[in-house]
This record gives C-alpha cells, structure tokens and sequence, in this order.
C-alpha cells in the first residue's frame, strides 16, 4: 500500500468519532430527568456528523440543565446565570470555525437572560441553542420562572402565579432576522435527535425549545401530552423533518407545514392544547453577524499583537524628543 494510501486510512480512522469519545462523567440529573435524554441525543448527533471533540464547544449558563458541558467530552463553558448567549457569541466571534451549542434552562434564557435572547436571535450568529424548559427554576429547588403556566403554585408563588406564560416560540419568531426556530420534546427521542439535527446543520441562530421533564419538581406537568400523543402536532415537510412509519402510526396528528411561511409558524406556535413538535421556522438567506463582520481576523497572535499594539498606540502621549526640547526659542 502506498504511504499517501496509508495516511488517508489513517486520517479516516482518527477522524471516526465512537459514543464514548463524548461521553464525560457520570450526569447526576434526577432519573428521569429529561436532560438526560436531550443529553444522549446531542452525544448521537456528535457521534453521527464526526464532530471533533476540539473543535466543539457546549456552553450554558446556571441551571440543572447548565450542567451539560460536564458531561460531553469537548470543550465547555458553565459560565453565569443568564450569559450564555454572549459569552456563545463571543467564542464564535473569535473562531467562526467551531462548532458552538448552547444548553440553557428557561429561566436562565427567558428571565435574567431575556435581553441577550432577545439579541442573540438578530445577530443570527451560528450557534445551535437547546432551551431546556421545564417551566421551572429546577436547581434552586421549584421557584416559578416566565415559562410557567398560569396559577402554578411554587416556592416564590405560594399562591399561585398571576400571569399567563410567556412563549418562547412567538418571542423568538416576533425577533428581526429570527432564522430557525423548532420544538423537541423529551420523550420523543427520534423526533428530539431529529430536531437538534436539523438545527445544527441550519447555517444561523438555532433556537430549539425543548419540552424537558422535572420529575422532581413538576411530575405532572406534561403528563397530558405524554400520555395522549393525539394532543401532539408533528410538523412535516420535505424542508423540515419527516418520521418514520412507525412513529406515523403512533403520532397520528400531522400537518405538512412549508417552515418558510412565517405566519403560519406563529399561528403553530400561538396554539393552546396541542403541542407543536418540528421545524416551525427555517430562513437559510438571513446573514450571519459573524461573516458580516469578518470574524476570526484576529486569530493568528501576529494580529492579534499587531492588532493590540494599534489599540495601546491611541493613547501613547509621545515624549517630546530631547533635541526638540534643547532648542532654545526665538
Ligand atoms: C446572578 C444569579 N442569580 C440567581 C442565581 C440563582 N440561580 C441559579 S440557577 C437559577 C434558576 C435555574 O433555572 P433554569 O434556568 O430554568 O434551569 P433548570 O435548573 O430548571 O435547568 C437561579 C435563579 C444565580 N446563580 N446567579
Ligand atoms: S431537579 Fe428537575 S431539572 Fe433538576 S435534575 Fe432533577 S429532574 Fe432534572
Ligand atoms: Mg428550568
């Protein structure tokens, strides 16, 4: 076999991700959690696009659900409640070339992190972002949060919340140059891997709401939909995902949905007692902030101290030279 042969044998060979090669620690999410689940379906997608563990980044905020880094055997980034999202875009900023996820709970991106959402969505910078909701603040033990539903009783709610939930998908889908908007839900593992496919090949802001059990704290709370899944709607479209024969005969409630009609995606996701699961959204022309500033320039540490010693040069007062000075005036 000829040397050339022999490294492009041996290239494929390191370049073949197994499970295991993401697979970090022991998750210490309650059984049952759905994170766990969301969990071995990231750690699918990995596997299944050979993604390379050092080129691959999973950052998050505070939160039960913030915990994912822990587990995948890439870079990570567990930074502070509610910033996530700039510090995503920050890394992306800096090297466009990886590949940047986000896991964030609903509270840490629909209440102290609302702003940079907000934000995040119209710069449409490409990132996949996985909203863990389970309607709750599940870590500091059961304090209601945006996406609860109405009259829920908690610990910062003894009587019950005042206010309807917020929605994430009508907010993401309301924001300029939104660009791909869907919604997974736990218990449905071929649909969530899916999904989360789906999200990361979209070139843009991936925003993915993904309905995620809490055992622990809310038990019942999806139960309905569990437990009848005529009370789910699947989304399918040659553009979107299809399903396969088995899960058609199981999920029944079907809507071929064209993810280009925005309209119709915000009347999908305005709707109250059936849940949406599928690509509500998908606009692949909206730029990406990153390409439109000309992210990664200063990635060699030529440029970057060629870029630094310009920024200090503003602010250098020169010292007058000596001969200058010795000159006597007129
Ligand atoms: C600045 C700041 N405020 C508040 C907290 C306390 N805190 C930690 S996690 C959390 C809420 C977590 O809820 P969520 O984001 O929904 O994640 P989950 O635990 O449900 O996955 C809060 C309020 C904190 N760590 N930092
Ligand atoms: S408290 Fe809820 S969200 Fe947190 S690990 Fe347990 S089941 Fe999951
Ligand atoms: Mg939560």
């Amino acid at each position: 076999m000829s040397v050339a042969a022999t490294e492009c044998l041996l290239r494929m060979y390191d370049e073949h991700y197994e499970l295991e090669d993401y697979q970090s620690g022991v998750p210490r999410w309650c059984t049952g959690c759905g994170d766990n689940a969301i969990l071995a379906a990231v750690q699918r997608l990995c596997r299944d696009e050979d993604l390379r563990p050092e080129k691959t980044v999973f950052v998050s905020g505070i939160g039960c659900s913030s915990r994912f880094p822990h587990y995948m055997k890439t870079y990570g980034f567990h930074g502070i409640h509610g910033r996530a999202l700039p510090v995503a875009e920050g890394i992306k900023m800096a090297r466009p070339d990886l590949n940047v996820f986000v896991n964030t709970g609903d509270g840490d991106c629909c209440s102290i992190g609302a702003a940079h959402w907000i934000h995040a969505v119209r710069y449409n910078m490409n990132l996949t972002v996985m909203l863990h909701d389970n309607q709750i603040y599940g870590l500091t033990k059961m304090q209601a949060s945006p996406t609860s539903p109405r009259g829920l009783k908690s610990n910062t709610t003894p009587r019950g919340t005042y206010l309807d939930a917020l929605q994430p998908l009508t907010v993401t889908l309301g924001v300029q140059n939104v660009s791909f908007v869907a919604q997974a839900v736990d218990w449905i593992p071929e649909l969530l891997y899916e999904i989360i496919a789906a999200a990361f090949r979209h070139k843009g802001f991936s925003f993915v709401r993904i309905l995620q059990r809490c055992p622990e704290w809310l038990p019942h709370l999806y139960e309905p939909w569990v437990k009848d899944p005529q009370k789910m709607l699947i989304l399918t479209h040659e553009r979107g995902i299809r399903i396969s024969s088995s899960l058609a005969k199981v999920y029944k409630n079907q809507e071929s949905h064209d993810p280009s009609n925005l309209n119709r995606a915000r009347e999908i996701a305005s709707l109250v007692h059936e849940v949406p699961v599928g690509i509500l959204y998908l606009n692949p022309d909206i730029p990406c902030y990153e390409e439109l500033r000309n992210a990664g320039q200063l990635r060699s540490s030529r440029l970057i101290k060629r870029g630094l010693e310009a920024e200090f040069d503003k602010f250098t007062v020169w010292p007058q030279r000596t001969e200058e000075r010795a000159q006597p005036r007129d």
